[in-house]
């Protein structure tokens, strides 16, 4: 097999805006607890941090004071990217997603289209699409495309295109969310196939599918993503002691294929990302 130079992100999706403390005891919820999860996952190799706020209730928010505090606490830990969501949770307006952007955050989360979410609808119209890509824009956030199927692929295409992203094009395919694209090495290769040369691709594999995906996708080149966001579990019936041990898990396995795995600053060169603060 041939030696993948580019070295490994690792994404960790500490949080989310659906699991519950119920579902996952070890969730972390504060501001506090958000930057320390994030703190573990960085020591043990991941590169990126995906964040959603929670309320002390546990509740999701986009609250902006919520997403400052947030990153001021983690920037005081360690220099893992922050990765902001905008997507937010099943129902939330574009005005109240776009908040964490206004801090100018050095990236953040756009959603390509519109799914369905288990039960719910994901709700992503060609404008608000514009307003979030405009802001994104306009405060030098690189953009992490998500992608939920297909067809998302070609709407980021035509946001390049017309000038409206112009940042390094990086992609995440969330596969086997109920609703989206199944988990199948075949879809990661059919999406990888349709990026433009030059792009990169991470893969967050939903429940069961993270660690089978995640496999996929480091001997396949690209760069993987998990965490309590899209996956509670370390194995069947068994929760994940941390997020952190999600990532370890990935970092050995890549080693033991030898895949390198990248820092936050070499990130920041392969994604060529002009912040680094
Ligand atoms: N919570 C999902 C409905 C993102 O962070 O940008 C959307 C989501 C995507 O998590
Ligand atoms: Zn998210």
């Amino acid at each position: 097999m041939k030696k993948i130079k580019e070295k490994l992100i690792i994404t960790a999706a500490v949080t989310g805006a659906e699991v519950t403390r119920e579902d996952q005891p070890m969730l972390p919820i504060s501001p506090n607890e958000i930057a320390e999860a994030a703190y573990e996952a960085y020591k043990v190799g991941a590169s990126i941090v995906h964040v959603h706020a929670r309320n002390d209730d546990g509740t999701s928010t986009q609250d902006k004071e919520i997403y400052k505090q947030i990153i001021a606490k983690i920037k005081e830990k360690c220099d893992v990217i922050v990765q902001v969501s905008t997507g937010g949770a099943v129902g939330m307006s574009v005005e109240e997603r776009m908040q964490p952007l206004l801090l100018a955050p050095e990236m953040a989360t756009l959603t390509t289209g519109t799914v369905n979410f288990g039960d719910g609808v994901f709700m992503n119209s060609p404008e608000d699409i514009h307003t979030l890509a405009n802001l994104m824009q306009k405060n030098q956030v690189q953009p992490e495309f998500e992608i939920f199927d297909v067809g998302m692929i070609n709407n980021a295409l035509q946001l390049i295109k017309n000038n409206i992203v112009t940042k390094h094009p990086h992609f995440d395919f969330v596969l086997g969310v109920p609703g989206g694209i199944p988990a199948s090495i075949e879809n990661i290769v059919h999406m990888k196939n349709l990026l433009p040369n030059g792009a990169t691709w991470t893969v967050a594999g939903i429940g069961r599918h993270e660690l089978p995906m995640a496999v996929h996708a480091i001997l396949l080149g690209g760069h993987v993503r998990v965490g309590f966001e899209d996956n509670i579990y370390y194995e069947k019936g068994v929760l994940a002691k941390s997020n952190a041990q999600l990532v370890e898990r990935v970092v050995r396995i890549a080693k033991e294929v030898g895949r390198e795995v990248a820092s936050p600053h070499e990130v920041r060169n392969i994604l060529k990302m002009e912040k680094s603060d």
